[in-house]
């Protein structure tokens, strides 16, 4: 019924972007599905994200109109000049409910993701009613979701892990869904027992265990029986280390579920619900989705680009043609992932094709998004901003600087962070900071990123 009542509020919205920044819980819904009621796209916003970047997001999506919880009603406070905004706990107390819901063409549409990429800001993905729905089907069938289940959940809206992969295919099969407000691991392991299905990133997983290792005797043989008795437990969006894999399986019993996934196609590959999962590997695509890996000369080769197509694809990056024009080639998306097919077909992937690509805890960062920012600091000359291994977020975003002439002292680590932090989410903001002479460059005076982060490896400190 909130969600009729959001509609009704919203009015007639023919397509348009409206926004909703709403913490965990039913009203997400309501503001979710009020949107899509009215005939509206919905672009997500996070609290996570300072006024700069919420500001860019709703710019770009030409959002008039805003939908807001009332805890986090400050935060759009800046970006109410000339926009609607709408409290979804008041339009749930005094509105009405919209009689006639509308019903959009498949390819309408639904949901805005922005997603970084190799262009400096992030780009809109647009993805229709048609692909959500294809992937509640394809997911809902391949990991046996049952209305009995409960998924426990506990990663960000503004994605389409949490979002679409998690929260959507739990409700299209009518299983019920316990959202916690933000990741907190004692909470997570404490509701295992009273959930049936988890689904989190590596980094979770770490988070996870470093918890239970604090825990006393007790709790962690309660923990451990609530983490035996879930039916599934998924992992995603950036390559799950095997040795974590392989300790949650001495813990259950199972090896996580590994898939890959990605917003502009949903979830590709998946490991078996039933039989082996193959540590390491993503598993096999799923029905309806074509894969190739393709070389570095355009032909199919045994390791290279993965190449996408099926209609889970999204339907391309809001007003952005040139960058749609070259993601695709002949209708295949290209992924930007290396990946081999292992025997028995299994998928694995080797890294990305692009070193600006960086995935820390799940989020994908673009290294030239992070430059453009610190190149703003008046002391910084030059920036680099590099990814190092690390075992906790997966990639440690590295910045390397050198200072204008005398002003190293202002290039310290805290104050690039702090400046970072104005204008960046705080988990896009470099772990480290290092001010260097200068930076290794090619002839052509591009900096070369896999000679930098050669030197600077044994100079950076790790979680
Ligand atoms: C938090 N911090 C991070 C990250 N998360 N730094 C780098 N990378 C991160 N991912 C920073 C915070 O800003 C803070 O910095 C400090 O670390 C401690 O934050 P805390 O709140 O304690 O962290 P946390 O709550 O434990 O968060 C870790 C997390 C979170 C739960 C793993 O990062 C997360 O929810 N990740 C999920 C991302 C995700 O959903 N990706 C899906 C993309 P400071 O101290 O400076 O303030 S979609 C996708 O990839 C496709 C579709 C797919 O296949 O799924
Ligand atoms: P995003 O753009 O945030 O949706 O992230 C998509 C990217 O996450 C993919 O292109 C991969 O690089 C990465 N990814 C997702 N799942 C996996 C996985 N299981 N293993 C390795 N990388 C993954």
């Amino acid at each position: 019924m909130g969600a009729r009542r959001c509609a009704q509020a919203l009015g007639p919205l023919g397509g348009r972007r409206v926004a909703i920044l709403i913490s965990p819980g039913a009203s997400f819904l309501e503001a979710f599905f009020g949107v899509l009621a009215a005939g509206g796209c919905v672009v997500v916003l996070s609290p996570l994200h300072p006024h700069a970047e919420t500001a860019y997001f709703c710019e770009d999506a030409e959002v008039d109109t805003l939908l807001v919880s009332s805890d986090l009603e400050e935060r759009v406070a800046e970006l109410g000049r000339g926009r609607r905004i709408l409290r979804v706990d008041d339009v749930r107390a005094h509105g009405e409910p919209l009689s006639e819901v509308a019903s959009p063409n498949p390819t309408d549409a639904a949901l805005q993701l922005y997603t970084s990429g190799t262009t400096g800001k992030p780009k809109g993905a647009v993805l229709t009613h048609d692909n959500l729905a294809t992937q509640q089907e394809l997911l809902g069938e391949a990991w046996g979701w049952r209305p009995e289940d409960v998924l426990l959940h506990a990663l960000p809206l503004h994605h389409l892990h949490g979002l679409g992969i998690a929260l959507l295919t739990a409700l299209g099969a009518g299983a019920s869904v316990r959202m916690l407000p933000a990741f907190d691991a004692t909470a997570i392991w404490n509701a295992m027992e009273s959930s049936t299905v988890v689904m989190g990133v590596p980094t979770m997983y770490t988070k996870l265990f470093a918890r239970f290792d604090a825990a006393d005797d007790a709790t962690r043989a309660r923990w451990t029986a609530g983490a035996r008795g879930l039916r599934l437990a998924t992992s995603g969006s950036a390559a799950l280390p095997v040795s974590l894999g392989e300790r949650w399986r001495a813990l259950t019993g199972r090896y996580p579920l590994e898939r890959f996934g990605m917003t502009e196609i949903g979830v590709g590959m998946t490991n078996p619900l039933d039989g082996e999962r193959r540590p390491g590997c993503v598993g096999v695509p799923l029905p309806t989705v074509e894969t190739r890996i393709v070389g570095e000369d355009g032909k199919d080769a045994p390791s290279g680009e993965l190449w996408i197509r099926g209609p889970s694809m999204f339907a391309g990056y809001w007003k952005r043609e040139d960058a749609t024009k070259d993601a695709f080639v002949d209708g295949w998306f290209r992924t930007g992932d290396t990946v081999r097919r292992e025997d028995g077909g299994a998928f694995k992937v080797l890294g990305r094709t692009s070193v600006d690509i960086l995935k820390s805890g799940g989020y994908k960062l673009s290294a030239l998004e992070i430059e453009e920012v610190l190149r703003e600091h008046p002391a910084i000359a030059e920036v680099a901003v590099i990814g190092l291994p690390d075992a906790t977020w997966g990639d440690r975003v590295v910045a390397c600087v050198v200072a204008r002439e005398g002003r190293e002292a202002e290039c310290e680590e805290e104050a690039v962070r702090a400046f970072a932090k104005k204008t960046l989410a705080a988990y896009k903001v470099p772990k480290t900071v290092l001010v260097l002479k200068d930076l290794p460059r090619n002839a052509v005076g591009k900096v070369v990123k896999p000679e930098l982060a050669r030197t600077v490896a044994p100079l950076v400190r790790t979680d």
